[in-house]
């Protein structure tokens, strides 16, 4: 019998702290030697000129999400882990939202019902609370914490998801009481009503006016509001879709005072301002680039890639969240309705596909950010932040043999008939990048080569993840942490 199932030959391995040529022996779907010269495997696969990252982890993801309009999510678990794994992502963080009135374990189980066998990586939940009765926060929510559903989000805006900040500090302490991981969407509710109505009574409605309606200081406003909660309640918070320079200096200022607050940001407050939401041909273009929080200006964008550069910003996520621009079922983003106000553009743009290009070529290739950083803010601080390192997240013996191949001088042009996703458009059309993947592979299995996914749903597993507070205390069981028998299970397990 063979050492190994598969060795991966000469490429340069990255990690977040080193990069250094070897091969990579795998073996039952884990990697289990890394030398200079590895032999005897049934398969080998010749990576040399090539980078060799751990896959990334993208862990903000919506797939097959209801909205309370018509609008429908142009991705579900097929299309949005196919689109996944062509743009070198092993791991998917999607979201299980508790519709009001519905109890979380139904949430969960209606989301697993939707993803099982359709995958083609791996993915985990995180819960969105959107209904925090006494049942949910005495039972249920301690218990999925228990059972692995170790990080959830809570929203300060929309109708149908807001928290009062009473019921934000209830949820915070059990959290805090259960060791969870609390996601915060920061904007607020109530500025944001009234400068839509202003804007609307002004005649103001173009999807431009969706950026004027909850523009920097209200998200200020509202991470301050939430650092605060997280300070009474003593629990570390995420604060995600970090859009502008002024949350950026809350997130410092609670840093400063020690409290533990991590930070997200997304390919759009890198390289989209809110004038992409203008169509200056009084068409509904704008619409393609509505999302929340709004992309902001260029002195945003420099100070968003200061916190990439300096810490600050710890995450890279795609906040992948996707509709269609026309739908001729009236499903999407132009409908007559959205055309009488920003306020029915359905927020989100997709992005799964596209953001470990965009940060490659926008950070490494441009020089404002090292490998090694890049692997950090897109795989490794993922894991770690949400209870699935070393599983995943890095390239080490033990771990699984989720890897991204990377020619880091391609040039590709980002175009949307070569995407795998949903949606019949891509912000980011003709957008240029140096640096693309050529494989994917899961688990030691190749998902993607050279553009192509290969048909195989049902290969991505469901992933159940420890807590911030095992983490914290050094109580996680490593050996299970890597153990495949133990902390991998089919979708449904
Ligand atoms: N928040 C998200 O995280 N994604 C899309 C829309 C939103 O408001
Ligand atoms: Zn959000
Ligand atoms: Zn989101």
């Amino acid at each position: 019998m063979m050492a190994f199932d598969t060795i991966v030959k000469g490429g340069m391995i990255v990690t977040a702290a080193d990069r250094y040529i070897a091969d990579i022996g795998i073996k039952d779907g884990r990697i289990t030697a890394l030398a200079a010269e590895l032999s005897g495997a049934d398969e080998l696969i010749d990576a040399s000129g090539l980078l060799v990252l751990p896959g990334g982890i993208d862990s903000h993801v919506h797939l097959s999400q209801p909205s309370s309009d018509a609008s429908v999510m142009a991705d579900d678990f097929e299309s949005g882990t196919r689109s996944a794994a062509a743009g070198g992502t092993t791991t998917v963080l999607a979201f299980a939202l508790q519709k009001k009135g519905q109890s979380l374990r139904e949430a969960v189980a209606e989301y697993h019902a939707q993803a099982d066998g359709k995958c083609h990586v791996d993915v985990s939940f995180h819960l969105i609370i959107s209904d925090p009765t006494p049942q949910v926060l005495g039972q249920e929510l301690p218990a999925l914490i228990e059972a692995g559903y170790s990080s959830f989000k809570v929203f300060m805006t929309y109708d149908d998801l807001v928290l009062n900040d009473r019921q934000l500090l209830e949820v915070f302490a059990v959290a805090g009481a259960h060791g969870a991981t609390v996601m915060v969407h920061a904007e607020g509710y109530d500025a944001i009503r009234f400068l839509s109505e202003k804007l609307e009574r002004e005649g103001h409605v173009a999807p431009y006016y969706h950026a004027l309606s909850r523009p920097e200081i209200v998200e200020r406003e509202a991470t301050h509001r939430a650092i605060s909660h997280a300070e009474i309640t003593g629990i570390p918070i995420v604060i995600v879709h970090v859009s502008g320079r002024e949350a950026l200096e809350q997130i410092r200022w609670a840093r400063a005072r020690g409290l533990k607050v991590s930070a997200e940001t997304c390919p759009q407050y890198i390289t989209l301002t809110a004038d992409d939401l203008r169509d200056l041909n009084m068409g509904f273009e704008g619409a393609k680039y509505v999302c929340s929080p709004p992309p902001r200006d260029a002195e945003s964008q420099a100070a968003i890639w200061q916190g990439l550069v300096d810490g600050t910003l710890e995450l890279f996520s795609s906040d992948h969240c996707p509709f269609f621009f026309q739908d001729e079922d009236g499903r999407g983003k132009d409908t007559p309705k959205a055309r009488t106000s920003f306020r029915w553009v359905p927020n989100g743009i997709p992005g799964v596909e596209t953001r470990l290009a965009i940060l490659f070529s926008e950070g490494v290739s441009k020089g404002r950010i090292s490998l090694e950083k890049f692997v950090a803010l897109t795989a490794t601080n993922h894991a770690r932040t949400y209870g699935l390192y070393p599983r995943k997240g890095t390239i080490a013996v033990g771990s699984d043999a989720d890897l991204v191949l990377w020619d880091p001088n391609r040039k590709e042009t980002i175009r949307q008939e070569t995407l795998h996703h949903g949606s019949d458009y891509t912000p980011w059309e003709g957008f240029e990048v140096t640096g693309w993947p050529i494989a994917t592979m899961l688990r030691g299995s190749v998902v993607m080569e050279n553009g192509q996914v290969l048909n195989r749903p049902g290969n991505g597993h469901y992933l159940t993840r420890y807590t911030s507070s095992a983490q914290a205390t050094a109580n996680v069981d490593w050996s299970k942490a890597l153990s495949a028998d133990t902390n991998q299970s089919s979708i449904t397990g």
